[in-house]
């Protein structure tokens, strides 16, 4: 029998985004409550200037470019109080926002602007010269590009200047939408294997997420939109950046839902997130396990006062335990986590307050409406207690990958569970505990790093004749890194300096994230089965042993 939520189901409504975010009878906060907060303009957005900004940039959208149902802007910018606004005007055009990091080399942004069929691109100034030069390379026209937040240019019009043709085109006139099938976002994910690829996110799955953890996070985790410390609600600082799932859905729309001030910082940096927290009274932060390490042991943090922080909830990335007691014994904060997928809009289980130090260790509980099972490798279901892959079902799960349609098979099982790819186990009381994962993807402080991916380009490379590229582990980080296994060409010299020539010719060409930060190994041969498929296992053991994790 599969695995039921403890808590009881919750109805999940047959709407789209807006009418879910903007067009509710009753809110239970201020229409002026702020919500966006720019903490080094002090510019911000209350929840009617986010909806009021949203309706004009989508009615602009439409006036200037025909901007309409089903088509996409592609997102490329680091965290700025201007993103909400900007993506809910494509949602009211009945558009879908594409996310990319903007870390990304032009080719990596061309390749998933193409893949999506992006139409445009909003980014901003800082990242105009990769923007236009990936816009270039995917054929969209340099007018295409537009700017948010604070930066101009005389070239690119700004997201508050495209607006002012909005009165063409009537406030009544939004997107009619089907929630169960329009798409609202497409975030790319390698999945369990490959290139990335375009997670199809609906509306409904993006709904029924917020709903799952508003019932969650307002009755056991104590989120509030009056409260402590001040009576003013609870706030979010925003390090995890809104173009990544795990940010958008929990810090982004779960903040506009539930009327929690989101204090939006453009770029991670341990000095100026303790001084937010401790000016802003910061209340809570969703955060990923290199954070957490950097609370628990840098001396930085003893010149600040972060009482104001009730919990922490790490995700994204495994985390350990002696962490979790670290940040306890040093600042008294209880630190749970949370699990999920971009294919899962993301979470899939979060763990309550009250019980962080009984399960440590544990990324919580199934959210309401969620079945889960844990399967052998030939898909049989195990036990309580056991360890093997997770698979699960719920109206948060995507529908599949954009014009991948021949993946399904290997997606969903054919009792139409999703196949997560993670490795792990349940206890008695239903808490779920992360061990492992079956799937070749490399997670760098929590980003993606699809190892198909660099090993196409050290394939590309004249002196290498193999390679595999694995995750190891770097203790000092909290975080894998990138490691490849290579075979070079017969007669090519095996030394340090080729190796670190390797090393360098590859991070060169991808974004800071992917570099090969766990180095180069040369090998006489990379292991594979008999029908040569590579046996990523037997490599990682390799690194396992080397690192001695
Ligand atoms: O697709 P993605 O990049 O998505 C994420 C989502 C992270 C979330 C989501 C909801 C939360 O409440 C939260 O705290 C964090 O990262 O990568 C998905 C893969 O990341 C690994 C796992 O291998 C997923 O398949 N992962 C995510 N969270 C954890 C994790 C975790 N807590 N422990 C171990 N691995």
């Amino acid at each position: 029998m599969p695995v039921k939520a403890v808590y009881p189901d919750v109805v999940i409504p047959d709407e789209d985004l807006w009418t879910y975010q903007f067009e509710q009878k009753s809110k239970p906060f201020a229409e002026d409550r702020e919500i966006y907060i720019d903490p080094d303009t002090g510019r911000s957005y209350t929840w009617a200037q986010t909806k009021a900004t949203a309706l004009e940039f989508g009615r602009g959208l439409r006036a200037a470019w025909g901007f309409q149902k089903g088509d996409v802007l592609g997102f490329f910018s680091n965290n700025t109080i201007d993103f909400a606004p900007a993506f809910f005007g494509v949602l009211w055009c009945g558009g879908a926002a594409m996310t990319a990091n903007p870390a990304y080399t032009a080719t990596e942004l061309a390749f998933q602007l193409k893949d999506s069929g992006s139409r445009g691109i909003i980014t901003q100034a800082a990242f105009l010269p990769i923007a236009t030069a990936a816009a270039k390379e995917a054929g969209i026209p340099l007018d295409r590009i537009i700017l948010m937040g604070d930066g101009r240019d005389q070239q690119f019009k700004h997201f508050t200047s495209i607006r002012d043709t909005a009165n063409k085109i009537s406030p009544s006139s939004r997107a009619r939408l089907d929630p169960k099938k329009d798409l609202a976002f497409l975030v790319y994910s390698s999945g369990t294997t490959g290139l990335p690829k375009g997670v199809m996110l609906t509306h409904t799955n993006v709904v029924a997420n917020l709903v799952q953890l508003l019932d969650l996070d307002g009755k056991y985790n104590g989120l509030h939109h009056t409260g402590e410390p001040d009576g003013k609600g609870d706030k979010q600082l925003a390090i995890l950046p809104f173009f990544h799932i795990y940010g958008l859905t929990c810090i982004a729309l779960q903040g506009l839902k539930m009327g929690l001030q989101v204090v939006v910082m453009p770029k991670f940096d341990l000095e100026r997130t303790c001084q937010i927290i401790q000016k802003h009274q910061i209340t809570y932060m969703c955060i990923p396990p290199p954070i957490v390490l950097a609370l628990a042991k840098h001396p930085l943090v003893d010149k600040y006062d972060l009482s104001s922080v009730k919990w922490l909830n790490s995700g994204a990335a495994p985390l350990g335990k002696e962490l979790v007691e670290m940040v306890w014994q040093r600042l008294k904060i209880p630190v749970m986590q949370g699990y999920g997928l971009s294919e899962t809009s993301p979470t899939l289980t979060k763990g309550a307050v009250a019980d962080w130090a009984k399960y440590n260790g544990s990324c919580g509980k199934l959210l309401p409406n969620i079945l889960a099972k844990i399967v052998d490798m030939d898909g049989n279901e195990l036990a309580q207690g056991e360890e093997g892959e997770l698979w699960v079902k719920g109206p948060n799960v995507f529908p599949g990958y954009l014009n991948r349609p021949e993946l399904a098979a290997d997606t969903f099982s054919k009792d139409g569970y999703f196949r997560t790819g993670d490795i792990g186990y349940y206890d008695k009381k239903g808490n779920f505990y992360i061990t492992d994962r079956l799937k070749e993807l490399i997670k760098y402080k929590g980003f993606q790093v699809p190892p198909a991916e660099l090993e196409a380009k050290l394939l590309g490379n004249p002196q290498i004749d193999d390679a595999c590229v694995i995750p190891a582990h770097d203790r000092e980080r909290e975080t894998e890194v990138p490691r490849a296994y290579v075979v070079l060409k017969p007669g090519t010299e095996k030394s340090d300096a080729k190796a670190r020539e390797i090393q360098e010719w590859l991070d060169a060409q991808v974004a800071e994230h992917k570099k090969l930060r766990g180095g180069v190994r040369f090998v006489d041969e990379i292991p594979k089965n008999a029908s040569g498929k590579l046996l990523r296992r037997v490599v990682r053991e390799m690194a396992r042993k080397e690192d001695r994790v």
